[in-house]
Order: structure tokens, then sequence, then C-alpha cells
């Protein structure tokens, strides 16, 4: 293979005449630049240059060799003198997300999730920030998830006695710290350089659950590998189109341990997540947009690396699952009675309540307010038993923890929440988050007289007001501030 010296690939730094450096390899993408699914604007930034950094986070390895053709490869990098090493330009965007990590509050200064969330808006790259912050259409459900927790009141009980406390629960047979998991959220590298795997050390030294993402940054097995001997880890899976394939994943999935097969059940289709799609063309000038008239503005790279996800899916296939493992296989993304019972039906060992984070459908009620109806249906057909109910979906407080728990959850999710702590203090910023939580649930049970998880029961709240959508909540400041409002077009904030 021919070596190329970094002077060579910037002297074709042009639109018509493009070289990139990907993992030591030089590549001419001239071609390629008007197809690619993220936008040309982001292969245009690194003409010339090394883009191994942006190119991680959001491709698979092999994605190359799949997709461009070998002529494409016009050499390796050449290190072997002291000119190998490419000076990296820095733009405009890297240079404020530099100026704003500077300037980032100590940790000790984080009180809880909303504070995380805060300085994440101020230190992500825009494009990260983006795709993490962003939900489906007016993202109502999205706002909808954490506010529906508003609605729910707490019935304290006094005069009991909580001087020790049982935070320990039991989750598909893992004993774990707290009923709180760090549930499975696509492209960790956007946010942290290291991505998924900040995640698995701080669910180690916590004591919680990670669930991996199918469309991690990372690759499994290297976030299997990072885990401590027998800590638990779940597999969300997406079900690719080609069965063989999924087989294969879950074979190996059991095979190297995991404690639970998480399917994801709502996402025939990737949601339209507007600020995701804005934030990719929002630099496109007049001149990049020259003779694509009809580029598909909807599909940003979340949308182009789903393409795998099996639209036809449906309960017929659960048969097929129970015989590739035999470990136990949950519905993510379940948002009705009817079919809560139709997965225990299908023999099912539980379910995630969840509106995935309000990125899919719009106007999908919050997990919170559908968690109690969904347990009276279980229990009226006799199938809660051997049968455990999560939720995922605007987790930020103790409380909120609470809330889920009294409703008959065996454990919640964050998503987002550890995304921003692992995206502005990494390992420290996770386990500080995990800890906040810890602490307010504390709070919460010694001041609700509850002394251990069991002890936290359905009349401790009050629901009256949860399926009412038209009553006024007290407005959440630490959430409202952290929230980036969605702006019509041509008044973008950043
Ligand atoms: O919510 C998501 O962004 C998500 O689940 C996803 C799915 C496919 C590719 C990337 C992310």
């Amino acid at each position: 293979m021919k070596n190329i010296t970094p002077q060579e690939i910037a002297s074709h730094n042009t639109k018509d005449d493009l070289w990139v450096a990907i993992h030591g390899k030089v590549y001419d993408l001239t071609e390629f630049l008007p197809s690619h699914p993220g936008g040309q604007k982001i292969i245009l930034k690194y003409a010339g240059q090394d883009a191994t950094d942006a190119f991680d986070p959001i491709h698979p390895p092999d994605i190359i060799t799949r997709f461009l053709s070998p002529e494409v490869c016009m050499g390796q990098l050449d290190i072997s003198t002291s000119a190998g090493t490419m000076v990296k330009k820095e733009s405009k965007a890297d240079e404020l997300v530099r100026l704003a990590r500077e300037k980032m509050p100590r940790l000790d200064e984080m009180y809880n999730a909303f504070d995380f969330e805060s300085v994440a808006k101020t230190v992500l790259k825009p494009e990260a920030w983006a795709y993490y912050s962003s939900g489906a259409d007016d993202e109502i459900s999205m706002r909808e998830n954490h506010n529906a927790f508003h609605r729910i009141w707490l019935r304290p009980r006094v005069m009991v006695n909580v001087q020790r406390l049982d935070l320990t629960t039991k989750m598909l047979g893992s004993n774990v710290s707290m009923p709180l998991y760090i549930t499975g959220t696509a492209l960790g590298k956007l946010g942290h350089p290291e991505g998924e795997l900040v995640l698995t050390r701080a669910a180690a030294q916590k004591n919680i659950i990670q669930m991996i993402p199918t469309l991690a940054s990372c690759s499994f097995d290297e976030i299997v590998d990072m885990a401590q001997p027998n800590q638990p880890q779940w597999l969300q899976l997406y079900v690719n189109s080609d069965r063989s394939i999924t087989k294969k994943f879950i074979e190996h999935a059991e095979q190297r341990g995991i404690k639970g097969l998480f399917i994801t059940v709502d996402a025939p289709q990737l949601g339209r997540r507007e600020k995701d799609m804005r934030v990719k063309y929002s630099d496109d000038g007049p001149e990049e947009m020259e003779g694509q008239k009809d580029i598909n503005r909807d599909e940003g790279a979340a949308r182009y690396i789903s393409t795998f996800i099996d639209p036809s899916l449906n309960w017929e296939d659960l048969a097929w699952f129970k015989t590739v493992t035999k470990m136990p296989v949950l519905l993510k993304g379940i948002q009705t009675p009817e079919d809560a019972v139709l997965a225990a039906r299908h023999g099912c060992s539980g379910i995630v309540i969840s509106n995935h984070g309000g990125r899919q459908l719009d106007f999908a009620p919050s997990a919170i307010e559908l968690l109690p109806e969904i347990m009276d249906a279980l229990r009226a057909e006799g199938l809660e038993k051997n049968f455990e109910v999560y939720i995922d979906g605007g987790i930020r407080r103790g409380s909120d923890i609470f809330k889920a728990i009294a409703l008959g959850a065996t454990g919640v999710g964050i998503g987002r929440p550890a995304l921003f702590a692992m995206s502005t203090y990494g390992d420290e910023g996770v386990k500080k988050l995990i800890q906040l939580f810890q602490d307010e649930l504390v709070m919460c049970m010694r001041l609700m007289g509850a002394p251990s998880i069991k002890h936290i029961t359905r009349d401790m709240v009050d629901i009256r007001n949860l399926k009412d959508h038209f009553v006024q909540s007290p407005l959440d400041h630490l959430g409202h501030h952290a929230y980036e409002q969605m702006l019509p077009r041509g008044l973008i904030s950043k």
C-alpha cells in the first residue's frame, strides 16, 4: 500500500478533490461526498485532514469496506516521518467547546441530574447535543415524561423506624445496590471518547446494571470485556431484517453471560428528530447544496444506521426468540395494558414501559402514567407473577424512582442523565450522578417511612391527577432551564 504524507493529503482539501485519513488509511471521498447520509458539511470540515475522531462515534468499524469501493483507498498514512502526525485544525465549533470545557463548574457543584444536563448543553459539540437532547416532532412526549411525575403526590407515613435503610433489590435475578439501571442509548462516543465503556465502569463501581445498546459506538465485546467478573449486564436488541445476524448476536450475548435480552419494539422506523436533522445541514450554504435538490434531509446519521431494523417484527416472532436463547426475553417499548398482557401471554419475562425517551411517537404517554393501569391489567389476568415491569423516561429525581416502585415497577432506567454525566465529567460524573440518585432515594424513603424497597407500596402515592393532562403543574425551573427550546427555521440559537 502506498505511503501518503500528511502534506499530500492536505493538498486534497476542496469539494472537487477531497481526501481524508481515517484510522491510518487515506480515502478519496470526492465522488462519495454528495451521497453521504450525514450531509456534506461534516466531510468538508475534515477535507485534507484526519477525520478519525469525527468518524468513530457514528460509524460501525466495517462500514467503509461495506459501502465504498476499494479504489477510493489511496494508500496509508505515512507515519514513518515526524510529519506523520497530522496536525488537526481547530474549527470554530471545536474552539467553542474547548473554551466552554475550561469554564465548566467543578463536579462537586453538581447537585442533581439537571445540573449535568445544563453543563452538557454548554460543552457538547452541537451535533452531539442535538442528537442526545432531541425528541420526536414537537417534543411533547419527551417533556411529558418528567412532567408526569409532578402529577403524583406522596403520602408520607411517620413514626416508622428509619434509622437503617436498605435500597438493595433484585432485578432479573441479579443483586443490585438500588432499583436503577443505565438503559441502552446509541452513539456514546459522541459525548465521550471512550463512549459506553465509561458507563460500564461506573455501573460496576456503583453496583447497578448497564444495558448494552445494539448501536453502541464501542463494540459489544469491548463493553463486555470492560465489565468486572460477575458484573451483570443486559442487552438492548434491535432485530435485524436478516434474522441469521440477530441469531448469531443473541447466541454470542448469551455465551458472554448477558443476563437479559431486551427487544426494542417501539422503533420499526426511527422517529423524526428535527433538532438532530437541522444541525447536520445547518451550515450547508448554496454551494454545498448545488446539484442536490433531491437530497433526503430526513436522513441523519441515526436514521441511516438504523435502516437494518426489521419493521416486520411481530408477536409471532416471539416463539422463535425463545428457541434461540435461554436468556430472559423482555420487550422494551410497551405502551398499553393490552400489549403488556400480550407480552406476558407470549412468555416474556417482563417489559420496559417506554416511549423511547420521547424520541419515537410524539403523544405517546409517559411510562409512569401507564404503569398503574398496566399493573392492574396484569393482576386482573393473573400474569404479574414472575413478570418484571420496568419503566424508563423522565427519571430525574430519587422521588421519581420511589413513585415508580410504589406503582409496581421492579426498577427504572435512565438514559439521557447518564449520557450527560458521562459527556461532562466522565467516570466520576456518572458515579456522582448515581450517588445523587441514591442520596435522593434515601432521603425520600426515610421521609416516607419506607425502610426498604419492599416497604414502598402503592398506598404511599396519590395518583388521582395522573391521567389528567390539563391540570397546571408547578413549573420545574431546573428542567425548564436545561431544556433547549425548539426554534423555527432561521432562528437556531447555537
Ligand atoms: O433513539 C435513538 O436514537 C435510537 O434508538 C437509535 C436507533 C438507531 C440508530 C441510532 C439511534
